[in-house]
C-alpha cells in the first residue's frame, strides 16, 4: 500500500477516513487534525497558557508532544495516585512522565496524593465506604479536583486531557444506554469555565481514533506505559469499547459517525434546556472555592473530611 500524499510505502491504513499515509505525512497528519480541531471547538489559543493532564499512557503523552510541535505553550501536570497493581503502575507511569518532559525540557507540576492529603487513592475509597471496586469514582473525584485546583493556582487558561475516539464513544454509549441527560449535557469537546472558580476543560484528541494514538506513540519514539491502570480491568469503560470494535470491525467509522451526531445533534439544540438547568444548579465549595452543583461542602471535601474508619468508638 502507498501513501496517497506521496507514494511512498504506507505505515498506517485508516479505513474510517480512507486514508493511507506514510510515515512523514501520518506524522503531520496527526497534529495537523489535531490543531483543527482546537481550532473548530474554540478550544484555546496560541497565546493562552495550557496545562496538560498526564498519565504516563500513550494518548496523554502523545497530546503534550503534538501540542508543543504546534507550538502551544503546555505545561504538564501529573498526579500520583499510589496504585501498583503488582507492577509499580504508579512509579512506572511517573518515571515516564518525568523522562519525557526533562528531555524535553518542559515544565511539569507533580501532585502526589498520598503527601498531599495523608492518604493514596486506595486508602480514601476503604476509608469512605465507597469501596474496593468504586476505587474509580474516589480517584476520579480526586483527579478532577487536583487538576482544577492547579489549574487555577497556576493560572491556566485551560486544561486538557488526552481523552480520544473511542473513549468518547465508550462514554456517550455508556450515557446513552442509561439515557443520563446531565451526563450527555457535559460531554462534550469543550466545557467552557462558565462559572467562577472553573477551569475550561477541552479534548483535542475527542476525533482521534485509539488505534491511530498509539501508532502516533509508537513512530515518534515516545516511552509510555503499556499496561493499563489495574482498577481499569473489567470497567464498564473496556466493556462498552469492546462492543464498539466489535461494530468498527463490521462498519469501518462508526465510532467516528456516533460521536459526531451527537455533537451536530447538541449544535442542533437537543439537550438545551437541561443545560440551563445544570448551570444554574452549580454553587462554590466554602471549604475549597471550586465549583460544585450543590449548596455546602463539594463531595471531594465531604469525602477528604470523613471520619477514619473505626476511629470512634461504637456507641459515641
Ligand atoms: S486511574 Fe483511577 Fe482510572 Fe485507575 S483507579 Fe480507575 S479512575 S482506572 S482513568
Ligand atoms: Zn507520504
Ligand atoms: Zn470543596
Amino acid at each position: 500500500m502507498r501513501c496517497v500524499k506521496c507514494g511512498q510505502k504506507a505505515v498506517i491504513n485508516m479505513r474510517p477516513h480512507k486514508l493511507a499515509l506514510c510515515q512523514d505525512h501520518f506524522l503531520e497528519w496527526i497534529p495537523a487534525q489535531t490543531e483543527r480541531f482546537i481550532e473548530k471547538y474554540r478550544m484555546f489559543s496560541l497565546q493562552e497558557r495550557v496545562l496538560v493532564a498526564v498519565s504516563g499512557g500513550k494518548d496523554s503523552l502523545s497530546l503534550w508532544d503534538i501540542l508543543v510541535r504546534l507550538g502551544y505553550q503546555a505545561d504538564g501536570l501529573y498526579i500520583c495516585l499510589g496504585i501498583d497493581g503488582g507492577f509499580g503502575y504508579s512509579d512506572q507511569s511517573q518515571r515516564l512522565t518525568e523522562k519525557f518532559a526533562l528531555e524535553r525540557g518542559l515544565r511539569l507540576h507533580v501532585v502526589d496524593v498520598a503527601k498531599e492529603y495523608g492518604e493514596t487513592i486506595i486508602q480514601i475509597a476503604g476509608r469512605t465506604h465507597r469501596g474496593f471496586e468504586k476505587t474509580c469514582s474516589v480517584c476520579g473525584l480526586t483527579k478532577r479536583h487536583i487538576m482544577n485546583r492547579t489549574a487555577r493556582q497556576g493560572g491556566y487558561h485551560v486544561l486538557v486531557t488526552g481523552h480520544n475516539l473511542d473513549d468518547e464513544a465508550a462514554t456517550l454509549l455508556s450515557n446513552t444506554l442509561n439515557w443520563s441527560p446531565g451526563y450527555l449535557v457535559r460531554q462534550s469537546p469543550v466545557l467552557e469555565a462558565d462559572q467562577p472558580g472553573l477551569v475550561r476543560k477541552a479534548k483535542p484528541l475527542c476525533r482521534i481514533y485509539e488505534r491511530d494514538m498509539a501508532a502516533y506513540a509508537l513512530l515518534r519514539g515516545i516511552e509510555y506505559v503499556y499496561e493499563e491502570c489495574p482498577y481499569a480491568v473489567g470497567s464498564n469503560t473496556i466493556f462498552y469499547k469492546g462492543l464498539l470494535n466489535q461494530l468498527e470491525a463490521q462498519r469501518p467509522g462508526a465510532k467516528l459517525s456516533f460521536y459526531l451526531s451527537f455533537l451536530q445533534a447538541k449544535a442542533g439544540g437537543l439537550f438545551a434546556p437541561q443545560a440551563d438547568q445544570e448551570i444554574d444548579r452549580l454553587h462554590t465549595c466554602p471549604s475549597c472555592g471550586q465549583p460544585t452543583t450543590a449548596p455546602g461542602d463539594c463531595a471531594f471535601c465531604r469525602m477528604m473530611a470523613k471520619p477514619v474508619q473505626g476511629s470512634a468508638p461504637p456507641g459515641l
